[in-house]
């Protein structure tokens, strides 16, 4: 069986990114530091106090989830903004290529997988995106682990190689693998993995945040551009304000008035403004070698 690979922030960014493509998932075991876990863990705690559980069986009647969360709780930010992580999903995804220009966050989940629940069906997150796949990465998901996560409760259960299977294919079970790991681990998975949560089978709640980026074309998951209304992002990074959706796909997705929205959401455009191309450099190239 394809092994879950193990890695260090040490690593570096390349070769997360290499495993991730080898093994459509992997793992960097010190990837947030005890303190900022620490304090994540409580700005995060009233909100999975005040979170319902879910109402069906995929997201799990005894599983919290809770969003918007550079709103609740801004300091999951530097999640979202991982210098490790945010390069990797940029490589993974082709930012700059033929075929995404930019990638956006497509959710932000706090995830509570509480004492009882069982194991999740097993999916692919692509799969939500009803065309014909190929064989592209749209889109990577990177759970951050506040609790150790283990097969006793409810660690995230992979199927390592799945990324590269037949899409009908599904898993036995001795082909999935628990992705175990310490609390402050990073899990990445492709969006084309299979894979689900674990079902928890001790008395406290497996807790996560799940950051999940995609090519700039798709819809995304999560309404950013609501759940974390104008007067919070302009509060935000300007990396993320792009992230959550202030920024043009070039040349065509995504403009207010024909132009790049960040500069609405600065004031810096009103009622009309004038339509740029908003062309990336090399259909600029394009344009001027056809004269
Ligand atoms: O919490 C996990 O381990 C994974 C959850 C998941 O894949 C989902 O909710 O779609």
């Amino acid at each position: 069986m394809t092994p879950l690979p193990y890695l260090d922030r040490a690593d570096g960014a390349d070769a997360v990114t290499a495993a991730l493509r080898s093994s459509g998932a992997c793992i960097v075991c010190d990837a947030l530091d005890p303190m900022a876990r620490l304090s994540l863990e409580a700005d995060l705690a009233p909100w999975f106090d005040a979170a319902p559980c879910g109402e069906g069986p995929f997201f799990g009647v005894r599983t919290k989830r809770f969003s918007a969360l550079f709103a609740k709780a801004p300091r999951t930010a530097r999640l979202a903004l991982d210098d490790l992580v945010l390069p990797v999903a940029e490589s993974a995804l082709g930012a700059g290529g033929p075929f995404c220009d930019r990638i956006q966050l497509n959710l932000t989940q706090a995830i509570g997988i509480g004492a009882g629940e069982p194991a999740q069906h097993l999916h692919r997150d692509d799969d939500f995106f009803p065309f014909a796949h190929g064989d592209a990465d749209l889109m990577i998901n990177a759970l951050w682990t506040l609790d150790s996560f283990t097969a006793a409760n409810g660690a995230t259960q992979i199927a390592p190689g799945s990324h590269q299977w037949d899409r009908r294919r599904r898993a036995s079970p001795h082909e999935l693998l628990p992705a175990e790991a310490p609390a402050g681990a990073v899990i990445l998975w492709l969006g084309r993995t299979l894979h689900g949560g674990g079902a928890n089978t001790t008395d406290a709640t497996r807790r996560g945040v799940v950051m999940s980026y995609s090519v700039g074309w798709l819809a995304p998951a999560e309404k950013l551009l609501l759940s974390i209304p104008p007067h919070v992002a302009r509060t935000l990074p300007a990396r993320l304000q792009q992230l959550i959706g202030y920024q043009i796909h070039r040349p065509n997705l995504g403009w207010i008035e024909g132009r790049d929205p960040i500069e609405w959401l600065r004031g810096d455009i009103g009622e009309v403004a004038a339509a740029g191309d908003n062309l990336t450099p090399a259909q600029t190239e394009r344009m001027r070698a056809r004269g």
